[in-house]
């Protein structure tokens, strides 16, 4: 962590009237904790504060404090952060941000708060550690540092991103430094049981056999270093859910064992997903870079133009090239 930036966020936070949260596209609950943890700040420091994304908040997030406030925005205007502070949470790139913000980052003040190592440095002050396993661990440190202190629903809007990227503390990425953040945030008042049961235990029994139906079409290739299984719009449509109801599925490929590098591929309007999740030395963001796509060491995706099979064969042969490669450099 970088103290000199982090103290200068402070002075900026300090000092500007209005602030304009961003949340990356199909927001996860990183994101989304540190978007409306950083607009309850915000609104308890008396700016006139704003958090918006292009994509809506999936239902399961629906019990974090603030969200009837988050803004759906197809667009960033120059009227919105005109005068304004802009904040990007856990946002890697401008693009995975707001449509528009390439165009009005040069005019605004701007701050970038992320965790992913492969982050572009689009702000104008960058706040960029790949050591925290969540950004909701930066927002976390940043408000004890500033002074503010923790309030309650602060606490649950961080916890529930400290959570869900680090799959419940059980991901490689997990470090006492994530506990200890936890530990900040239990004492600020958060029940990760009751965290827990809107995030993980709120499914349907048709998002079960969507599910369940995902677990079907597990193909294992690289003798048993790979696996994957599909999704199509067709499926989600019978199950009337959509690709947040899916979060996190393809983390259950790893759990077969043997299994280093995960593939988990939909199609949802009209675009080709991959996640791809790895086991070290395997690194997930090399075979999603190939995709133009990134994120983390272990985590990352991408999307893929074109036919929904011709996509998955495309992103199952880069896995074999690369399982293969990687293997032969090991050795
Ligand atoms: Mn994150």
């Amino acid at each position: 962590m970088d103290m000199a930036v982090l103290r200068e966020i402070i002075e900026k936070f300090d000092s500007s009237k209005k602030w304009v949260i961003l949340c990356h596209e199909n927001p996860d609950g990183d994101t989304m904790g540190c978007g409306l943890a950083l607009y309850s700040l915000g609104k308890r420091l008396d700016k006139d504060v704003r958090v918006m994304g292009r994509d809506p908040i999936p239902e399961r997030y629906w019990f974090l404090p603030y969200y009837r406030d988050f803004e759906c925005c197809t667009e960033i205007l120059e009227e919105d952060i005109r005068n304004a502070l802009l904040i990007c949470v856990d946002t890697s790139t401008a693009a995975r941000s707001m449509p528009g913000l390439k165009e009005v980052l040069s005019i605004a003040d701007s701050i970038n708060i992320d965790h992913h190592g492969d982050n572009h440095l689009y702000c104008k002050l960058n706040l960029v550690d790949p050591e925290a396993s969540a950004s909701a661990e930066l927002i976390t440190e940043l408000l004890i540092e500033g002074g503010w202190g923790i309030e309650e629903r602060e606490a649950i809007c961080l916890y529930t991103g400290l959570s869900t990227d680090n799959g419940n503390f059980r991901f490689g990425t997990t470090t006492a430094r994530s506990h200890l953040c936890a530990a900040k945030l239990l004492e600020a008042g958060v029940k990760p049981a009751v965290i827990d049961e809107y995030v993980n235990e709120n499914m349907t029994p048709s998002i079960l056999k969507l599910w369940g139906l995902a677990f079907t079409r597990t193909e294992m290739f690289s003798n048993g270093r790979g696996a994957l299984f599909w999704l199509k719009k067709e499926d989600f449509e019978e199950a009337g859910a959509d690709s947040s109801a899916v979060d996190g599925v393809v983390n259950m490929l790893l759990r077969i064992t043997g299994v280093k590098v995960a593939l988990f591929m939909t199609g949802v309007n009209g675009e080709n997903k991959v996640s791809i999740r790895t086991k070290a030395p395997f690194v997930a963001r090399d075979i999603a870079s190939v995709f133009a796509g990134g994120g983390h060491i272990q985590a990352a995706g991408a999307k893929i133009e074109g036919n929904f099979q011709e996509a998955l064969e495309s992103v199952k042969a880069e896995a074999e090239k690369y399982i293969e490669n990687r293997t032969a450099a090991l050795k």
